[in-house]
């Protein structure tokens, strides 16, 4: 019989559904030894918080984060508002001994992620980032190749997060919806935003990444501000482009922006190692393209992995439908919520933890160092 798990929710906006979709639809799937129970979410507008509570079905509302965290029937945190508040928050909830599920990226930089990595282990509290990429199955899949040499030794990372939403130059920025815009609420742009997933992924899949030499732009100088009603400087990047080494002697090639007109989220890696390649896309997010240089001459070729078996061959996908019926970009969220549940039943946290997405904060840092200096940079 799972044991209840008390999940306080901090934040509405579309992390918050999808958060709150995989916690309500989880424990249908997955077999665990916790059952997360929606326990009452919290913003400061009580009737939009009370709009969210009634549709995801939290039993309570609070419209005070620090009340939230006080409540002793709250077992898990969840932070899904603006990153700049990222912090105060996961130290005050660890100070008072919850579990925490913070979004990405976990911090403004790298020096606020250090104080709140330090804060959840001195509490030894289970806690995790959502870096959801992680756990779409041919991902997953992809990880799993790696780790079995397949690959052999790896010559390149190439990955790119391509978007368009704000080419106009009448988009706002600060408030709801639009805070990403805003350097104040965001820490940066597309760096901490859309790379920070392709970096989290790279590290995984490839290991540490040494030093980065980068360039961003701000193709939009000044947009009205949502919160103060005048027209403001733009602080964030709005592309970002960097090269860098890894830690295994492989060389790494990253792009993102929010100007590349017809693509709305188009998540794109490949990797080329001595024996094979792998590539993925966010927009065939079940489909693995692999090319195995072992394969007899004449049939050499990329194949194409539809991963939805149900054999157990293919992470997650048993838990599901039927073999070759797949699932979509709801079901990363699924996963990590399973995942963190099997390891919070034992005391520990779900990849990644804060001090796994702690490295992913310090490429970042070290990418917005390299682009303002125009010089390469070390990472950490
Ligand atoms: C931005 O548009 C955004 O929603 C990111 O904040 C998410 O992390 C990314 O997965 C999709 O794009």
């Amino acid at each position: 019989m799972a044991k209840p798990l008390n999940i306080g929710m901090i934040g509405y906006g579309f992390m918050g559904r999808a958060h709150s979709n995989a916690y309500n639809r989880v424990s249908n799937f997955f077999d665990l030894p916790l059952r997360p129970v929606l326990k009452a979410a919290c913003a400061r507008n009580a009737a939009a918080v009370q709009a969210f509570a009634d549709r995801w079905g939290y039993e309570s509302i609070e419209t005070d984060w620090r009340r939230l965290i006080e409540r002793p029937d709250i077992d898990a945190v969840d932070i899904c508002v603006p990153n700049n508040l990222h912090r105060e928050i996961a130290l005050a909830a660890a100070a008072a001994g919850k579990m925490i599920l913070c979004e990405k990226p976990l911090a403004m930089n790298s020096a606020e992620g250090e104080e709140m990595c330090q804060a959840v282990e001195r509490a030894g509290v289970p806690n995790t980032v959502w870096y959801n990429y992680r756990r779409v199955p041919a991902v997953t899949l992809a990880k799993r190749l790696i780790d079995e040499g397949r690959l052999g030794r790896i010559f390149h990372y190439r990955a790119n997060f391509l978007q368009d939403w704000t080419i106009s130059e009448d988009l706002p920025q600060g408030g709801a919806g639009l805070w990403r815009l805003d350097a104040a609420a965001a820490g940066s742009g597309v760096t901490g935003d859309l790379l920070a997933h392709c970096i989290d992924t790279a590290i995984w899949l490839n290991g540490r990444i040494s030093d980065v030499g980068a360039m961003t732009e701000t193709f939009v100088k000044q947009r009205m501000h949502n919160l103060t009603g005048q027209v403001e400087p733009v602080g964030i990047d709005d592309a970002c482009a960097f090269l860098c080494h890894f830690q295994n002697g492989s060389l790494g090639l990253f792009e993102s922006t929010r100007y590349a007109r017809g693509h709305k989220a188009l998540y794109t890696f490949e990797i080329n190692g001595e024996h094979g390649s792998l590539k993925w896309d966010l927009h065939d997010l079940h489909r693995l393209e692999f090319f195995d240089h072992g394969d007899e001459g004449r049939l050499r070729g990329w194949r194409s992995i539809h991963v939805t078996d149900h054999s157990g061959d293919h992470p997650y996908m048993d838990k599901w439908w039927v073999p070759g019926l797949q699932i979509g970009y709801e079901h990363s969220f699924v996963h990590q919520v399973a995942d963190f549940l099997e390891a919070a039943a034992r005391g520990e946290s779900a990849a990644p933890t804060f001090r796994d997405a702690l490295e992913t904060q310090q490429v970042c840092d070290a990418v917005l160092r390299s682009a303002s200096e125009r010089q390469w940079a070390t990472v950490g």
